[in-house]
This record gives structure tokens, sequence and C-alpha cells, in this order.
């Protein structure tokens, strides 16, 4: 397909320097569609926005525009919203209504969607943690909640029940072990949602999608650059963000590895990223949040697992797939690392009272 001429009545619209010279997608986002514009003289990042995932384009555009504007004050790279030209933050196709938005593209960086070296995880734990303290003096208050109970696992577990009841597809029968697996736990979702409501734990302003894909990589240096995907920064709480990390990153394979044999909890991956983590946020995290980091690492994956079980029984309607079991693939890596983490508790605590010592 030639996406250079598909989308030139979209490319026309921003303020691009040069002239376009190619469109082709990029990268390995779930929810956006994601293309590489190149112009003779820069490339950008081209996103065509999901509007089933995030209805609200308006307050969503509204919320990166605020937080970057925030962060490139602090001195922090982030990501560079290019306007159209007539000074809006994204152009709505006037023919089928889709929303689009331009970015800068953050050069001379790398994305991984694996954790190839122990330093770069520790380097992305550190970035993550010193993106939390730099947003701590941020007024959520001026943010639209992007995706009501995004980080609800209780309420995540209810719409998986729903999905299973339901069974729309008739897949239900080919994952029995897995729809099992995750009922057997169904208890063990809620003391984050319980600690925040109680107020044990503190709300903070959070980025609550933080895997290792989402955060650029000085090509030459590994040390971490820009954290970008910023759809979901939210008040929410450390815990989502610390877990969602480790369920992507300490694993020793890909997101969606096939063979199982494969796909193992990593207890030195865990221990670099905390260390990191820990080393920004030590001043702040209080004894319940560091009591829970490993509890978090099990929660974020049983979600994610649950997640993507759901989207498999409903039909793969949200997130992205290649190929019809793909979401089911996606669920196995993550109860199988859930698995091992549970078996491992004890060795993570060890690891966070180390690290704060
Ligand atoms: P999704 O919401 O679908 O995950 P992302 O915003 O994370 O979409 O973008 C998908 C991928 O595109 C990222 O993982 C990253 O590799 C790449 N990417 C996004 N924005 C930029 C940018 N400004 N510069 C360089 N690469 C980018
Ligand atoms: C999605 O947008 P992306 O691909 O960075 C999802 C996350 C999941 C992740 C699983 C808005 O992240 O919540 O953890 O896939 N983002 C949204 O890989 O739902
Ligand atoms: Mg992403």
């Amino acid at each position: 397909m030639d996406f250079t001429k598909e989308y030139e009545n979209v490319t026309d619209r921003f303020c691009l320097e040069g002239k376009v010279v190619s469109v082709e997608p990029y990268g390995n986002g779930h929810i956006n569609r994601t293309y590489l514009v190149t112009t003779d003289r820069k490339r950008y990042i081209m996103q065509q926005m999901n509007t089933t995932v995030f209805p609200d384009t308006e307050g969503l555009m509204n919320n990166i525009c605020l937080v970057t504007e925030y962060l490139r004050s602090k001195g922090e790279e982030t990501l560079d919203v290019i306007p159209t030209k007539d000074g809006k933050s994204f152009y709505r196709d006037e023919k089928d209504g889709k929303p689009y938005r331009f970015y800068a593209f953050i050069e001379n960086t790398v994305s991984y969607q694996i954790v190839e070296d122990a330093d770069v995880f520790r380097n992305s734990g550190q970035a993550f943690g010193n993106f939390q303290n730099k947003l701590s003096g941020f007024d959520a208050s001026q943010l639209v909640e992007s995706i009501k109970d995004f980080h609800n696992t209780p309420k995540r577990y209810k719409a998986f029940e729903k999905a299973v009841s339901e069974d729309k597809c008739g897949r239900l029968e080919g994952c029995k072990a897995e729809v099992d697996f995750v009922m057997a736990r169904k208890d063990t979702f809620s003391k984050v949602t319980d600690g925040l409501e109680s107020g044990e734990i503190p709300l903070r302003v959070t980025h609550n999608d933080t895997k290792l894909n989402n955060i650029l990589m000085d090509a030459k240096t590994n040390k971490a650059r820009a954290i970008i995907d910023l759809d979901t920064i939210m008040p929410g709480s450390m815990l989502y963000d610390f877990g969602d990390s480790i369920r992507f990153g300490a694993s020793t394979a890909l997101e969606d590895e096939k063979d199982l044999d494969k796909v193992h909890f990593d207890i030195s991956l865990f221990k670099a990223y905390a260390e990191g983590f820990l080393s920004a946020v030590r001043e702040g995290i209080t004894a319940k949040e560091l009591e829970l980091l490993p509890y978090s690492a099990y929660l974020l994956t049983m979600e994610c697992g649950m997640r993507f079980l759901t989207d498999y029984l409903s039909g793969d309607t949200y997130f992205a797939t290649k190929y019809p079991e793909h979401n089911l693939v996606r669920t196995r890596t993550q109860l199988k690392l859930a698995s091992e983490m549970e078996k491992s508790f004890e060795d993570m605590s060890g690891i966070c009272k180390d690290c704060v010592k």
C-alpha cells in the first residue's frame, strides 16, 4: 500500500519542515496506528489515534500538551507535538472523522522490545522513578481521566467475568485452563485499589503504561532520553508504574512468545529495575508502597493477562493483533510470569529492602 499517497491529505495539514518523501508503518504499539513520516529535511511520527480506547481526543491532546510543556519547563526531553497549519494539536479527517497527530521523531534513540542488558533496564527504572518525581509538582486536577478505572484490577476482573459468561466468539472452550487460572486468583486483586481508597497508598501523577518500548534510550550511551506514550498520564499509584515495567521487562522472552519454555520471570532483572527505580524514589516512597512493590509486579502482570484474555474472548476489539490467537498467546506469557512471581515474593521483598538500606 502506498501510505504516502494515502495520507497526503493528512500530512498536508501539519506544519512539517520539507516535502514528504515517505510514510511507513512504525513501531510495536498495541493501541494507536503509528507511522514514520520522512521529509527531505526531517523525520516525524504520525499517529492515527485510537478513538475506541480514547474517545475524548480533545481532552487527551490537552493532557499531552500540558504535561509535555511542564516536563520541558523542568528540562526534560519529551514529546514535541507538531501543530496543524491552523494551530491545533491534532487533525480530524474530514472524510472519516479519524484523528491524527504528529510528533517530532526523537532521533538517535532505541526503543527495546526485550531487555538485552540489565544496565539498560536499571537505567529505565531510574528514568521512570525520576519521571514520577518530576510530575509530583504537576497539578493533576488539570488532567482529564483519559481511561476511567484503567488500573482498577477488581473492575478489570468483573469485565473479564462478563466476557467469559458471554463467550461472544465461541473461544472459551479453547482457553479454559487460562480462565481457571485467573478465576482461582480473584481474591488477590484489590490490595492497591483498597489502599488508594483508604488513603494508605498515596495518589500520585503516574504514567500508567511503563513498558520498556515506551521509553527511548540513547542509541550510543543506552541512558534514558525520553519517556513517551503519554496517553495514560493520570492520577494513579506508583505501584502501577513499577509493576507494569516489571511485567514487561523482567521476562526472559517477548510479550508474545509462543514457546512458554522460554518465558521466565528473571529475578536479576527485577533487581536491576528495583535498584534504578528506588535510587530515584527512595526519598518519597512510603513504607506501604515499598512493601507492595513485589505484589505490584504480580498484580500488573495478572491484570494485563486478564485484559488480553478478555479481549481474546470478546473478539480482539481493543489490542492490535497480528493473528487470531495473538491475544491468547500474550495471555499465556503473562500467566506464566505471574505464576513464577508468586513463588518469588520473599526474594523480591529482600531485594527491595536492600535497595533502600
Ligand atoms: P501506542 O500507544 O500504540 O503504544 P506509542 O506512542 O507508544 O503508541 O508509539 C509506538 C512506538 O513508536 C513506540 O514504542 C516507539 O518505538 C515509537 N515512537 C513513538 N513516538 C516516537 C517519537 N516521538 N520518536 C521516536 N519514536 C517514537
Ligand atoms: C498497551 O499502548 P501500548 O502498546 O504502549 C496498553 C497497556 C498494556 C500494553 C500491553 C492504553 O500499551 O495498558 O499494558 O498494551 N495501553 C493501553 O503490552 O491500553
Ligand atoms: Mg506504546
